[in-house]
C-alpha cells in the first residue's frame, strides 16, 4: 500500500477503497478558524453533544483580527468560551496562522485531520491525513460522526535530484500547477515520493502539501521520516513522530515526476494560480508592493531567508513592503537572532502574526498596482483592491522584488542565500494556547459568550417535489468562491450573520444578482445558477452555499465542481447539477424559466429539466444516495436532526 491507503485503512468507518466510491473516515483531530468556525461552532451546539468526541480540536482565531467595532470581537469572545465549553483548544488572535500552528505545535503523523479551511492540507507535510472542509462537515466530525468523500485516486509524485540556486519549495507546486492546472487535481491525492523528499524539510513539504488546494486536490502528503522527526524533536514533541512510508512494491493511479535540480523561480501572473511562467520572463516588470507571509511561506526558514537577502540594503522606495509571521514562534525566533531587525531595518513593514493581506485585511494593493505575494492565492479582487495585478512567488523571489522595485532575472542575483537551520534556542508557544478544563462538570460551568452580530442559524424547508423558478445568474469558467461569497475586512466580519452577508453574495460579478435572487424567492420560486467548469474552487467557505440558499437558489448548473464547495452545496440542500452535453451551457440564458423534478434523481444518473421555450436539456447528477437524502432533508443539519 501506499501511505494515503495506509491511513484510509487504519481510519476507515464504511465503503470499499476504490477510486470514486464513498467512504467514511474517523477523523482524529480538527481545526477551525475564525471566519469558518462562528458557523460551525453554532451547527456544533446545535448536534446537541455535551463535549467534542476527536482526540483533539483546535479553534483559531486568525482571518478577522482587525477589531473595528464590536462584531470581531464578539465572535473572538463566542468562539473563546464555546471551545472552553466543549473541550477544543483556543488560539487567541495574534498567535498565529492556524495551518502553520497547527504545522508546528499539534498534527501528527499517520493521524486524520479535517479543517474549516482548504489549506488544512498543509499538515500533509508532516504525514498527516489532512483535508479541507466545509464548517458543517468539521462540526460533524467534532461530534464524532465520519467524515463521508469519494475515495480519490492517488498520484505519485516522483521527486529526484535536488534544488539548486535561487529555487525554493514554492517552485516545486508552481511547477505543479504550471503543468495541472487549477483541476487538475479535483478527485486526487497527491503522494510525494523519491530520493528529492529527503532533501526537504518539513516546513518546505508544507509549502508545497498546502498549495496543493490550488490544484484542486483532496489531500496531499509526504511521508514520516527523519525530517518529520527532526522537526518534531525541534518543536518539543518528538514523542509524537511515528515512521510512515508506502510499501516497497506500493502502487498508485498516476504518476508524475520532477526533477528538482532543473527548476528555476517561477511566479504565478494574474489572475489565477496556475498562470505561471519562469521569473526571467517577467524581469523589468515595476512591483509596487510585496507581501510576504500567509500559510504558505511564514515559517522561521522562508523568512529567515528573505531577512538574510535583505540585510543591510533598503527596500525600493515605491515598493510598499510587510511581513507576517506565520506564528508566534516564528517571530520570537526572528527576533532573538535579530532577523527581524534586518526585515525591519531594510524599511519591511510588521505585521501581526495572522491571514492579513492573504485575505484583504488591509494591505490592499493601490489601484492597478502589482503585488507581489509569498500567498498561494491570486484571484482578481480578492487582494481588496479590485483592478490590482497579483503575482504568486517564493520568498526569495519577493524579497529579490521589494530591493529592486521590479521583477528581475534570477541571475543578476549573486550567490543564492544558504538554507536556513532552526536556531539552537526555540521559544516555545504552548502557553500561549487556552486548554480546556480536563473536568466535564467544570466545563459545563462555562457560559457561552454571544454579540449582537452572531444570527442564529435559519431553518431550511427539505427539498419539493418540483422546483419552479427561472435561472438568476450565469456565469463561465472557474468561479472562485471568492466571486460568490468575496471576503476582505467588511464582509468577512458578517460571517455569522447570514442575511446580511447574503446582501454581498456575486457582488462583484453582477451587483443586481441579490436583488434579483430575492424577488424570485419572495415569490415562492427556485433560483436556479448556471455555470461553467470547475465552479466554486478555491476557499471552504460554506457562505458561498449558505448565502445563495437564504437567497433561494435551489440548483447549480454546471459543466463540472469543485469538491469541497460541491460537498457544501449538498450540505445545505443545493442540487449540483452537470450538463450531460456541455453545449448545453450556452442554451441556458439569464432569466429563462427552468422546472426540476428531483425525485427523478433518486432513480436516474440521467434526468431532464423542463425549459421554457426549447424543451428537455439532458443532465446527470453524481449524488451518492447518502447525499440525496441530505439535499431531500433540506440540507445536513436537517437531516441529522431527523435521525436523532
Ligand atoms: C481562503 O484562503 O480563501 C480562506 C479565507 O482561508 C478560506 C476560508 C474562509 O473563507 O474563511 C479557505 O481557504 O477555506
Ligand atoms: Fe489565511 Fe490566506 Fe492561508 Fe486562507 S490562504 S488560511 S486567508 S493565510
Amino acid at each position: 500500500m501506499n501511505i494515503a491507503q495506509k491511513i484510509i485503512k487504519a481510519h476507515l468507518v464504511s465503503g470499499t477503497m476504490e477510486a470514486g466510491s464513498e467512504i467514511g473516515l474517523r477523523i482524529d483531530q480538527t481545526l477551525t478558524q475564525d471566519a469558518t468556525g462562528t458557523m460551525a461552532w453554532l451547527q456544533f451546539e446545535a448536534l446537541g453533544r455535551d463535549s467534542v468526541q476527536t482526540e483533539l480540536s483546535v479553534s483559531y482565531v486568525d482571518h478577522n483580527t482587525l477589531q473595528m467595532g464590536f462584531r470581531n470581537p464578539d465572535d473572538h469572545r463566542f468562539l473563546r468560551t464555546i471551545a472552553g465549553r466543549y473541550g477544543a483548544v483556543f488560539s487567541a488572535p495574534g498567535t498565529g496562522i492556524c495551518h502553520q500552528l497547527h504545522l508546528e505545535n499539534f498534527a501528527k503523523p499517520a493521524k486524520t485531520l479535517i479543517g474549516s479551511d482548504s489549506h488544512t492540507p498543509t499538515a500533509g507535510g508532516i504525514g498527516c491525513l489532512a483535508m479541507g472542509a466545509g464548517g458543517l462537515s468539521v462540526a460533524l466530525s467534532m461530534a464524532g460522526e465520519p467524515y463521508t468523500i469519494s475515495m480519490p485516486q492517488i498520484v505519485e509524485v516522483r521527486l529526484s535530484g535536488a534544488l539548486q540556486g535561487f529555487a525554493q519549495a514554492k517552485d516545486i507546486i508552481l511547477e505543479l500547477l504550471r503543468r495541472l492546472g487549477t483541476q487538475g487535481g479535483v478527485g486526487k491525492i497527491f503522494e510525494y515520493t523519491g530520493e528529492g523528499v529527503a532533501s526537504l524539510s518539513v516546513p518546505e513539504r508544507a509549502t508545497i502539501t498546502n498549495m496543493g488546494a490550488e490544484l484542486g486536490a483532496t489531500a496531499s502528503i509526504f511521508p514520516s521520516d527523519n525530517k518529520t522527526k527532526e522537526f518534531l524533536s525541534k518543536m518539543g514533541r518528538e514523542e509524537d513522530w511515528v515512521f510512515l512510508a508506502p510499501d516497497t512494491n506500493a502502487s498508485y493511479d498516476d504518476c508524475v515526476e520532477i526533477n528538482l535540480s532543473e527548476l528555476v523561480p517561477l511566479a504565478a501572473k494574474p489572475h489565477m494560480p496556475d498562470n505561471v511562467v519562469s521569473v526571467s520572463e517577467l524581469a523589468g516588470l515595476k512591483v509596487d508592493q510585496v507581501a510576504m507571509g500567509s500559510c504558505t511561506n511564514s515559517s522561521y526558514a522562508d523568512l529567515k531567508q528573505a531577512a538574510d537577502i535583505m540585510k543591510g540594503k533598503f527596500v525600493s522606495s515605491h515598493t510598499d513592503t510587510c511581513v507576517s509571521p506565520g506564528s508566534r514562534q516564528v517571530l520570537a525566533m526572528m527576533m532573538e537572532n535579530g532577523a527581524m531587525a534586518n526585515l525591519l531595518d531594510s524599511g519591511v513593514r510588521l505585521l501581526e502574526c495572522a491571514c492579513g493581506p492573504c485575505i484583504g485585511m488591509g494591505s490592499s494593493p493601490h489601484s492597478a498596482g502589482v503585488s507581489v505575494r509569498t500567498f498561494n492565492r491570486n484571484f482578481e479582487g480578492r487582494s481588496g483592491t479590485k483592478d490590482a495585478q497579483v503575482y504568486l512567488v517564493s520568498p526569495v523571489t519577493a524579497a529579490y522584488c521589494a530591493l529592486n522595485g521590479e521583477f528581475t532575472d534570477p541571475k543578476t542575483w549573486g550567490t543564492p542565500p544558504e538554507k536556513p537551520e532552526f536556531p539552537e534556542h526555540i521559544p516555545s508557544i504552548k502557553h500561549h494556547f487556552l486548554y480546556p478544563a480536563k473536568d466535564e462538570a467544570e466545563r459545563k460551568n462555562v457560559q457561552v459568550l454571544r454579540g449582537p452580530n452572531i444570527v442564529a442559524l435559519e431553518n431550511f424547508e427539505p427539498l419539493r417535489e418540483e422546483l419552479a423558478g427561472e435561472v438568476v445568474l450565469k456565469v463561465g469558467d472557474g468561479i472562485t468562491t471568492d466571486h460568490i461569497m468575496p471576503a476582505g475586512a467588511e464582509i468577512t466580519a458578517l460571517r455569522s450573520n447570514i442575511p446580511a452577508i447574503s446582501e454581498y453574495v456575486f457582488s462583484r460579478v453582477d451587483e443586481n444578482f441579490v436583488q434579483r435572487a430575492k424577488a424570485v424567492r419572495d415569490s415562492g420560486k427556485c433560483g436556479f445558477i448556471v455555470a461553467g467548469k470547475n465552479y466554486g474552487q478555491g476557499s471552504s467557505r460554506e457562505h458561498a452555499a449558505l448565502a445563495p440558499r437564504h437567497l433561494g437558489i435551489r440548483a447549480v448548473m454546471a459543466i463540472s465542481f469543485a469538491r469541497i464547495h460541491r460537498a457544501n452545496l449538498v450540505n445545505f440542500g443545493i442540487l449540483p447539477l452537470l450538463f450531460e452535453n456541455a453545449n448545453d451551457y450556452d442554451k441556458l440564458v439569464l432569466g429563462v424559466k427552468v422546472l426540476v423534478k428531483p425525485m427523478q434523481l433518486e432513480q436516474n444518473n440521467r434526468f431532464f429539466v423542463e425549459v421554457e421555450g426549447l424543451g428537455k436539456i439532458y443532465f446527470k447528477h453524481d449524488l451518492s444516495e447518502q447525499e440525496f437524502r441530505l439535499v431531500r432533508a433540506g440540507g445536513l443539519l436537517n437531516f441529522v436532526k431527523n435521525s436523532k
